[in-house]
């Protein structure tokens, strides 16, 4: 009897591992949520973007992030799928880094000024960071990110489904996760609750790294996106 061999799928994308344990982010965030978040909810945008590449050997040695920003040298029938899954990669493997057990406190040095001059203050900033995203309608995102124009101003913004600011021309600098997946379990339909209590999990020298790569190209005054060499 002959067997037919499946050659496996090429998987380019993976899975990044959790900078800490599931439970690390307790009480702010539960271990149950984190385990479901990471291992299957971000699971699956790797799952689903290495198959949607899977018929294109060219474009499976590209960064999640390069898919993402170029969607229109895309094969077409493929566009909506990568831009939810290479979305959904980028943005998870941003916030787990965006989070810290050591985290909280408040932002030092150049990303710190920047929040006081661009917000009125830091206090300003999370309120506008929380009312953003309790307005939000729907699934998303919000961000703290660098404008290229303006000299560099920052915003809040956010993102609906998976899409990411880079799209539009913003660098991110911090986010957080507005799907009902990052919270339901603990804060049900709350989600300004979790918002509020979010912050001690801030992993402010993490911003501070990406506001200081985010600096070279409002510098240059680069249109193009030379930070776009990411792990993912
Ligand atoms: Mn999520």
């Amino acid at each position: 009897m002959a067997f037919e061999v499946l050659t496996p799928v090429e998987q380019n994308h993976h899975l990044p591992e959790l900078p800490y344990p599931h439970a690390a982010l307790e009480p702010y965030i539960d271990a149950r949520t984190m385990q479901l978040h990471h291992g299957e909810h971000h699971a699956r945008y790797v799952e689903e973007l290495n198959g949607a590449l899977a018929p294109f050997p060219d474009l499976q040695s590209k960064s999640a992030l390069w898919l993402l920003l170029n969607l229109r040298k895309l094969p077409a029938e493929i566009r909506v799928a990568v831009r939810a899954s290479a979305g959904g990669h980028v943005n998870h493997s941003l916030l787990w880094q965006a989070m810290s057990p050591t985290g909280g406190g408040v932002p030092v040095g150049a990303v710190g000024d920047a929040i006081a001059r661009d917000f009125g203050s830091f206090n300003q900033f999370k309120t506008r960071f929380d009312e953003a995203g309790a307005a939000l309608r729907g699934s998303g995102w919000v961000w703290l990110a660098r404008s290229l124009e303006k000299g560099g101003t920052l915003e809040v913004l956010t993102t609906t489904a998976d899409d990411h600011p880079q799209m539009h021309g913003r660098f991110p600098l911090l986010l957080n996760d507005l799907w009902e997946h990052a919270y339901y379990l603990k804060h049900e339909n709350r989600r300004s609750d979790y918002l509020a209590g979010w912050w001690p999990l801030v992993n402010w020298p993490e911003a501070a790294r990406r506001y200081e790569r985010s600096g070279h190209s409002v510098e240059g005054k680069s249109t193009r996106y030379p930070w776009t060499k990411q792990a993912f």
